[in-house]
């Protein structure tokens, strides 16, 4: 194999290509669209040859392999011809792993992952273990592989990246739950998307781990099909069969491979979604042997994941909440399950294909009012309206969203940002998203 292409120069495309050239192979990237700067930069500076704008087809159809950005859907024109011809594409993060004898740990999951990762590398990182934080969270797997040398990798991985892995071992894998996400990628069918995330667990061994939510209803009824050969460890709220990790009369106990224990209290984190990431990533420094002290003050010293449940402020008694990174519904259902006064919501934008069903109760139980924040907020009203609940419709943007959310509030409620929908008909991102929310929030 001698000539490598890779397709998408963001910051995959940029980090495997370089890993790709000081690995020696002739080396080439190609973008549909303008690359950024920094990642012409980066590539210019390897002496790595690209083009922008197109898919030149003859410089790509002579690839011995192509490395694929995890943004390009797999039925992309030029990802058919390429399947048409049997060159094989694989993902960033399978290139990377063949360079690269460090101890892999994993973690997808369609909520959580974020949060559960950095939680793992800051507990890694409290230890004093010489980790890197990759994939999905934002950086390059691939590059830090080719410029840098760590015992561990910290890896968040997206179904989208697992689609185009094969011969990855995971050494611990983390699966956190599974519920609708990203179906358009999927044909609208629910078990190819399973099926990707079940990936995670291809190619692990007896001496690996594999760590999961023991009460997810699919994780559950999949387990068996996939031919799991790791070392299970699922954890669960509250003490139950097979469940190695849970809280009892307060304490959250791990049961496996050392015994651990804390108070829950001290947990950093709130809510049971972080229950769930707290203890995801008990297990997986426990495996590391990590001393339990270390871990102990790592999980109550976590300073939190922007945009993710994020007190913003307290203005005349109305506290101010960010999850903007809420993108779909089951993650508002955590948001709504965690707090502890009446809500007044702000959800919108754009739609997925969401059923709002499984917030139905929580929105009936705890919001006293509703704001709709989206270009088109006709779906909201279809199905939140006749709850009778005081409601504000904004297509403008999220200034009017938090003058509205602040007016319909009384003191004592929370103010709470968690869309349940993609930010992209209002804002540039989640993350555009959650600062304007925070910038307005402070403004009041
Ligand atoms: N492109 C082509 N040909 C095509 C189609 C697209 O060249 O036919 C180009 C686009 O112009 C673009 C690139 O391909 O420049 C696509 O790149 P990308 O979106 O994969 O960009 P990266 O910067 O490499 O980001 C990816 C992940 N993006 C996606 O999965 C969409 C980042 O996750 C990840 O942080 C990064 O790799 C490093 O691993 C982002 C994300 O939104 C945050 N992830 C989704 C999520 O969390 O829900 C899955
Ligand atoms: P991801 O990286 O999978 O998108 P994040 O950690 O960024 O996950 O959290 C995304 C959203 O999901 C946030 O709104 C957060 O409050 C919520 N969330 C976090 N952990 C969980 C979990 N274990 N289960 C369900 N929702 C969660």
């Amino acid at each position: 194999m001698n000539r490598i292409v890779i397709l998408g120069a963001g910051e995959s495309g940029a980090g495997a290509a370089v890993l790709a050239k000081v690995k020696g192979f002739d080396t080439f990237v190609s973008d549909t669209s303008a690359i950024k700067d920094k990642y012409k930069e980066l590539l210019n500076q390897y002496g790595i040859t690209w083009e922008e704008g197109h898919h030149t087809e003859d410089l790509i159809l002579n690839a011995d392999e192509i490395i694929k950005s995890p943004g390009i859907p797999n039925d992309a024109p030029i990802i058919l011809k390429l399947k048409e011809k049997g060159i094989p594409v694989v993902s960033e993060i399978e290139f990377a792993g063949r360079y690269t004898n460090a101890k892999m740990i994993c973690i997808t999951g369609s909520n959580g992952k974020t949060t559960t990762t950095s939680l793992i590398y800051h507990i890694f990182k409290s230890a004093g273990l010489n980790v890197g934080l990759a994939g999905n969270i934002g950086n390059s797997l691939a590059l830090q592989v080719a410029t840098e040398q760590h015992d561990y990798y910290i890896i968040e991985l997206s179904s989208f990246q697992l689609d185009n892995m094969y011969k990855f071992r995971a050494n611990i894998a983390v699966l956190m739950n599974i519920t609708p996400d990203h179906l358009d990628r999927y044909d609208h069918c629910m078990q190819k998307y399973i099926d990707a995330k079940f990936r995670i667990t291809q190619n692990q061994t007896p001496e690996d781990a594999f760590i999961f939510w023991n009460d997810d209803p699919i994780i559950k009824k999949e387990l068996a099909k996939h031919g799991i050969k790791a070392h299970l460890y699922p954890f669960a709220a509250m003490k139950e069969d097979n469940a190695i990790a849970y809280v009892e009369d307060g304490e959250m106990e791990i049961n496996a491979p050392i015994a651990f224990n804390m108070e829950q209290e001290k947990l950093a984190l709130r809510g049971t979604h972080n229950l769930y990431n707290s203890l995801a990533a008990g297990i997986s420094a426990n495996l590391a042997g990590i001393q339990k002290e270390c871990i102990r003050k790592a999980l109550a010293d976590f300073k939190g994941v922007e945009h993710r449940l994020e007190k913003v402020a307290t203005v005349r008694g109305i506290e101010f909440i960010n999850d903007s990174k809420a993108t779909n519904v089951n993650s508002c259902w955590y948001a709504l399950q965690s707090m502890q006064t009446k809500v007044v919501l702000i959800l919108g934008g754009k739609d997925k294909g969401n059923d709002y069903t499984e917030i139905e109760n929580l929105v009936r139980e705890k919001c006293s009012a509703l704001v709709y924040l989206g270009l088109h907020n006709e779906k909201l009203h279809d199905f939140f309206d006749r709850f009778g609940l005081p409601v504000a419709d904004v297509n403008t943007g999220m200034k009017d969203a938090v003058d509205a959310a602040y007016h319909l509030a009384q003191k004592g409620e929370t103010v709470l940002l968690s869309p349940c929908c993609a930010s992209f008909d209002l804002f540039k991102s989640y993350e555009d998203r959650g600062d304007q929310f925070k910038a307005c929030v402070r403004a009041l």
